[in-house]
């Protein structure tokens, strides 16, 4: 039986070190058996936190011409998947590709910051028109901090503990932006470490646990929304998406902190690819 192969524009940075971006997401979506066609915003030397200085070429004047060649060939895509953007043009460019394939799925990852801060080359500017995009997705996957940056609110409910009610209160904020699903990730509701999620369609809000690790390694968001995304394409729940996503983060998490290597170069995806190969059916997601 030939089955039909999803494709993937993953508008997103190539950082040669630091396991972010494209380094993480072709490798995660390919193992899924999905194929990225990698669309990248910049390339870097590492990725933007805590190794200095880093070699950085913006790719703003690339991003469009490569649409109008995919446009010339018919080349269609089943999901365009936008993440780190290199400058405010890129907006235009993303809200472009997004508008070119109006049957694709359309996932924003607004990357922009975390632990209460924007990344280093996020202009105020930028992450002002981050909503913009968000307004254009079906599915955002934003941390805390994005999720108060995108709210316009104070970036002290990142490291709150939740109530369920707030917590359902931000998801269902974020949903009126315009996307169908909303999933937060990296919250801390009724004291347990979750990622949480809603759907407008069913009215339904959910969270899958997991187990806290006292470490934070760079690259985890983008690999969730790939597992995520690539979960979704293959026709999994919502639910049970967030489920494998979130069992698989815990596994690289658990598995890169028994090794105590340096947080900054990420998790080891290498080891663990195996467990998104296997397809296991999951249960471990509760309701909100
Ligand atoms: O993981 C998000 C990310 C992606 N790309 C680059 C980054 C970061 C976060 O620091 O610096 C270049």
């Amino acid at each position: 039986m030939i089955t039909k192969t999803a494709k993937v524009a993953a508008i997103h940075d190539l950082s040669g070190v630091g396991r972010c971006s494209l380094g993480v997401i072709l490798p995660t979506m390919s193992v899924m058996g999905i194929q990225v066609c990698p669309v990248p915003t910049a390339v870097l030397s590492t990725h933007t936190g805590g190794f200095g200085d880093m070699a950085l070429r913006d790719l703003s004047d690339y991003i469009i011409p490569a649409l109008e060649h995919y446009k010339r060939l018919n080349y269609s895509f089943d999901c365009i998947y936008s993440g780190f953007l290199a400058s405010k043009e890129q907006i235009d460019h993303c809200l472009e590709f997004l508008s070119s394939y109006p049957n694709a799925l359309k996932v924003v990852d607004p990357v922009m910051g975390d632990c209460g801060k924007p990344y280093k080359t996020y202009t105020p500017e930028m992450c002002s028109r981050m909503s913009e995009l968000v307004a254009a997705a079906d599915i955002i996957t934003p941390n805390p901090t994005e999720a108060s940056m995108l709210l316009g609110e104070p970036m002290s409910f990142c490291s709150d503990d939740l109530s369920a009610q707030t917590a359902k209160s931000i998801l269902a904020r974020l949903a009126e932006l315009g996307p169908e699903i909303v999933v937060v990730t990296s919250a801390t509701v009724g004291g347990k470490c979750c990622n949480i999620g809603f759907e407008k369609k069913t009215s339904s809000f959910w969270k899958v646990p997991f187990v806290h690790v006292p470490a934070q390694y760079s690259g985890t968001g983008d690999i969730f929304a790939a597992v995520l995304t690539g979960s979704v394409l293959k026709g999994d729940s919502l639910p049970i998406a967030m489920n494998r996503a979130t069992a698989f983060l815990e596994l690289l998490i658990k598995t890169t902190y028994s090794y105590g290597t340096d947080q900054r170069e990420g998790v080891m995806l290498e080891q663990c690819l195996g467990f998104l190969s296997s397809y296991q059916t999951l249960c471990a997601y509760e309701k909100l």
